[in-house]
């Protein structure tokens, strides 16, 4: 039993930083939303719109990200160049992000909405934010409908149709700002955790 609990310890030392969605505190300029990089190699945007909204995060439905500002670009971002492997594989190391061109929009440029009611998304030299790469939308290969972060593992937006360049997607959760403060802290949790196993070891032992 003292084994089993010490491998417990040893395994919860040993655990990686906190996976999960991190959360653009206020505090840091952020709009308190969380925010995780999900690896799904070469997923399509509409499989990764789908999983996005079925996850729930401090009672929170997600949906794939909307980047409205400098600051939520560059956060996300950081996630990204966080989770990708810099090596070969996963292309072109790009995530999905929650934008989509209309069906029958003008091309290349035309019709490019966010998703979750959040408008329109700029096109170069619109006002309002927008991080296209140069020469960004192409449409290339006439068949690039949905927006991507990261081409060529850079910090700039790209329309994207080919799965092979996809790393995954980045979902949001629109948390109200004052429940973060609420949320316990990866090790608090880890305690809590501690806590309860060895609360039932304990328990279990009495009986014995
Ligand atoms: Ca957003
Ligand atoms: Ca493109």
């Amino acid at each position: 039993m003292k084994n089993c609990l010490l491998t417990i310890v040893a395994l919860l030392i040993a655990s990686p930083a906190f996976a999960g969605p991190v959360i653009w505190e206020p505090a840091d300029g952020g709009n308190g939303h969380a925010y995780e990089i999900i690896e799904a190699d070469g997923i399509s945007w509409r499989q990764a719109r789908r999983i996005a909204a079925n996850m729930t995060f401090n009672g929170v439905n997600g949906h794939l990200a909307t980047i409205t500002s400098d600051g939520e670009d560059e956060f996300v971002n950081d996630l990204r160049e966080d989770v990708v492997d810099p090596g070969p594989g996963f292309a072109d190391k790009e995530v999905w992000l929650g934008g989509r061109q209309r069906r029958n929009a003008p091309e290349p440029d035309g019709g490019w909405r966010w998703i979750n009611g959040e408008g329109a998304i700029p096109m170069p030299g619109d006002s309002g934010y927008e991080n296209w790469a140069p020469g960004e939308p192409n449409d290339y290969g006439n068949g690039e409908k949905f927006l991507a972060q990261g081409l060529n593992n850079q910090f700039v937006w790209n329309d994207e149709g080919n799965r092979a360049g996809i790393y995954g997607f980045v979902v949001e959760f629109d948390l109200d700002p004052v429940l973060p403060t609420s949320i316990p802290e990866p090790t608090t949790i880890a305690l809590f955790g501690l806590g309860a196993v060895g609360a039932s070891l304990f328990s279990r032992r009495r009986r014995s």
